[in-house]
């Protein structure tokens, strides 16, 4: 075949939870068009803006090919050689001189899109070994998975919302219609919510903003940011109280749901009304329509995660489902069955909670992780176990985490940091060295989170779409590389692991699907290959009940410690000040965190980065539409320009994150034009769920004034 010839391949968009399938037409090194591939058997032909800005990734100039180190402002190419070698001896010195957790790891988000980061990080955190380990995850879904650990008994058996087949949705703080669902792998949102209206189902939206689901949704309910706690004990109070629920066949497998009806007893609708602004007729209406609709389940993301409450949230929106028997019925939240890292009793990593805590702040772990929010402290104060090199593995947390700027001052202090990043950005541009990945298209993909987290069963297998440079390094080769030299300098033995297609077939070929356990399927990932669109394994399929990873082998309704964080939101009911303002975020379809401005065909149009304030609020204050606003918190200020709209309710305001690039001179010729700022420089680190210690970047009292 000719240099020329047109090929086409099909391929997993990696840049979101959808993981919509593609089809990308190529002739030798150029990208002819990406298209959704009709074939896919969970997005069908989907897409969104973002895919064809994969072309732009891959084609972009200022996209690290080389290792680079830095010199003063300056950037140097350097050898491989000379990049992993530095990279090792320096981590190795670091601990020699300060100890073992002298040494910080930040794992980012996109790290979770490219399985060889998921294969091969543990590599390098075992090479290291250091109790300073941070991610995203407690930016993020850390409450998620802490309530599925203390519950099911593994942190990854997560009850997904039926989407296809229910009749009810009840979605609080997520906005599918922008992010295309999280912790809900549901490509093509859109229609799939247009399915369930169809067949006469009803969609809810509680939120403090009118977001894009809101406005396709029966019903959209304004709530105070960071009081949907009140709401979710409400209901379930409501449906003890009112003996509306329905166990179903779970009944013999509950534990602790009478301690839950004395614990939330307090919780009336009246509390709830007097915190969220929500009537309390609503909410008990709400209450019995769960309970009373065949087929109805209750979601919450982002917005009940990433607030003081946050575990809160999701433990109650598993009772919930629990008490109105949706838990593991059709139609309902049910465990996915994936072909990879199927999870169960035995299965590997389901998590352990506060072993361990955090040096200066004393917040606890979760799964051997510290939360974010206590990154900057522990590399700024000073002390035994201070963090005096960094790692960070896709992620741009100084426009990411909370307190911005005291991360950004932190990451500029460092004796030595490594980025294992193909971009110079905020927090980058304070790496000693960079060490860049393949490209996307320059790897094999097979999704080992999103399938475990998806709305329908399927697997799917990517090839590379280009062959890489002779001498580039896939991140799990760059892992393999730097864990073999520090552990050389350590005079320990190492073993690289295979390529992560190696470990995938083994994995799968001894799982769920696999000849053990499925002698007629007798699932490999030979098998996955030879279906380039990949295979549909079938909607949800109930059976918690074998699964379930906990020692009593009971679903434990009411966690100790979660029980008794309600202590915490009794007393943190208050009268709202008139004048209050509370900072939510907000995401864009066009955007995916911080890291895809950088591109023309997704940052041109009207701008997405301004603060939306109420109309009143801002009549209040004396602010006039599109002028320029200070917006100042307890940690920092920002300016900005605000718009008016009542599409957020009154005493909220709301910026999107992710933005605020030229600050930083970034090395991102696009993206450093963009207006907008980071409005993490407003959230707190000091404003978090306490019990788990994820970030609560939603609900931050801020005030607005003329700037
Ligand atoms: N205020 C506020 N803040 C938020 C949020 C919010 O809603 N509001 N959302 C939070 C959430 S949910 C998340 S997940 C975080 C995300 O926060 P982070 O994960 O810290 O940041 P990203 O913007 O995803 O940065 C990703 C980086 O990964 C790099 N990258 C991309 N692909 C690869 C790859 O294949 N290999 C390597 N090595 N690098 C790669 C990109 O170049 C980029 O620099 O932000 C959080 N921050
Ligand atoms: N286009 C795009 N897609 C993305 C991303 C992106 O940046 N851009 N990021 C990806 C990532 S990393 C993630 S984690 C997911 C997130 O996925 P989602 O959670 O679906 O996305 P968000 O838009 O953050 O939705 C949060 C919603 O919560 C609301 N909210 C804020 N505070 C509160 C509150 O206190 N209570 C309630 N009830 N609601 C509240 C906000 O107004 C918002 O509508 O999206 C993923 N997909
Ligand atoms: S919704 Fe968009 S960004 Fe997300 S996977 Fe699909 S095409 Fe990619
Ligand atoms: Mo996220």
């Amino acid at each position: 075949m000719s240099e020329s010839a047109v090929k086409i391949h099909h391929r997993a968009c990696h840049l979101c939870e959808a993981i919509c399938g593609l089809e990308i037409k190529t002739r030798g090194d150029e990208i002819l068009s990406i298209k959704g591939d009709k074939a896919d058997p969970i997005s069908k032909g989907f897409i969104c803006p973002k895919a064809t800005a994969i072309a732009d990734i891959h084609n972009d100039p200022d996209r690290l090919r080389k290792p680079v180190k830095r010199v003063g402002q300056d950037w140097i190419e350097i050898s491989w050689q000379e990049a992993i070698d530095t990279t090792a001896k320096r981590l190795v010195e670091a601990q020699q001189k300060h100890g073992e957790d002298a040494v910080g790891f930040y794992a980012g988000n996109p790290g979770v899109h490219n399985y060889g980061n998921l294969t091969h990080g543990s590599l390098l955190r075992r090479a290291v070994k250091t109790k300073n380990n941070f991610s995203a995850t407690s930016l993020d879904q850390l409450p998620h998975q802490l309530t599925s650990y203390a519950m099911y008994g593994h942190q990854f058996l997560i009850p997904i919302p039926d989407i296809d087949r229910t009749n009810l949705m009840v979605i609080l703080g997520g906005n599918p219609l922008a992010s295309n669902g999280s912790i809900m792998t549901m490509p093509n949102a859109p229609q799939r919510l247009k399915d369930l209206q169809a067949r006469g189902g009803k969609l809810v939206v509680i939120d403090p903003r009118r977001s894009e689901t809101a406005t396709v949704a029966d019903q959209h309910v304004f709530v105070k940011p960071g009081s949907d706690a009140y709401v979710l004990m409400a209901i379930i109070n409501t449906l003890f109280k009112e003996n509306q629920f329905n166990l179903g066949h779970l009944e013999a497998h509950l534990d602790g749901l009478e301690t839950i009806r004395t614990a939330v007893s307090g919780f009336n609708l009246e509390l709830a009304e007097q915190q969220s602004g929500i009537d309390a007729d609503t909410i008990r209406d709400l209450a019995i329509e769960l309970a009373t609709t065949d087929k109805a389940v209750i979601y919450g993301r982002m917005g009940v995660s990433v607030q003081e409450f946050g575990s809160l949230c999701q433990w109650a929106i598993q009772v919930i489902n629990i008490l109105i028997g949706s838990l593991d019925t059709e139609g309902g939240a049910i465990a996915t069955s994936p072909a990879f890292a199927y999870v169960k009793k035995g299965t590997p990593g389901g998590g352990h909670f506060d072993l361990f805590k955090s040096r200066v702040s004393g917040l606890p772990e979760f799964g051997g992780e510290l939360p974010a929010v206590t990154m900057a402290e522990e590399m700024l104060t000073p002390g035994d176990g201070q963090i005096k090199a960094m790692v960070t593995i896709a992620g741009n947390p100084v426009i990411s985490s909370a307190n911005a700027s005291e991360l950004d001052k932190a990451f500029s202090g460092l004796d030595f940091y490594v980025a294992f990043d193909f971009y110079i950005n905020a927090t980058t541009r304070h790496a000693d060295i960079i060490l860049p990945p393949t490209s996307p298209l320059e790897h094999d993909h097979y999704d080992i989170a999103f399938f475990r987290l998806a709305v329908r069963n399927c697997t799917r297998f990517n090839p590379a779409v280009f062959a890489a440079n002779d001498d580039a390094m896939h991140d799990w080769e760059i892992f393999n590389a730097v864990s073999a030299k520090i552990s050389e300098l350590k005079g320990k033995d190492f073993r690289p692991l295979p390529a992560p297609d190696v470990m995938v077939a083994h994995g799968i070929e001894h799982d769920y699907y696999g000849a053990e356990q499925n002698p007629e399927m007798s699932l490999t990932l030979d098998k996955i290959k030879a279906q380039p669109h990949g295979i549909d394994l079938g909607p949800l399929k109930p059976g918690i009940v074998a699964r379930l990873a906990t020692e009593s082998g009971k679903i434990m309704c009411a966690p100790e410690f979660l029980i008794n964080d309600l202590k915490r939101l009794a007393e943190s009911a208050s009268e709202r000040a008139a004048d209050e303002l509370l900072l939510i975020g907000r995401r864009h379809v066009r955007s995916n965190n911080s890291w895809m401005h950088n591109y023309h065909r997704l940052v041109k149009g009207k701008p997405r980065w301004q603060l939306m304030m109420h109309p009143e609020d801002m009549a209040d204050r004396g602010l006039s539409n599109e002028s320029q606003v200070k917006i100042q918190s307890r940690v920092g200020e920002v300016t900005t320009t605000v718009v008016s709209t009542d599409e957020v309710m009154r005493g909220v305001v709301s910026l999107p994150h992710g933005w605020g690039h030229k600050k930083y001179a970034v090395k991102m010729g696009i993206a450093v034009q963009q207006d907008g700022v980071n409005c993490n420089e407003l959230t707190d680190d000091k404003f978090i769920d306490k019990l788990s210690g994820n970030a609560a970047l939603n609900g931050v009292p801020v005030t607005v004034s003329a700037g």
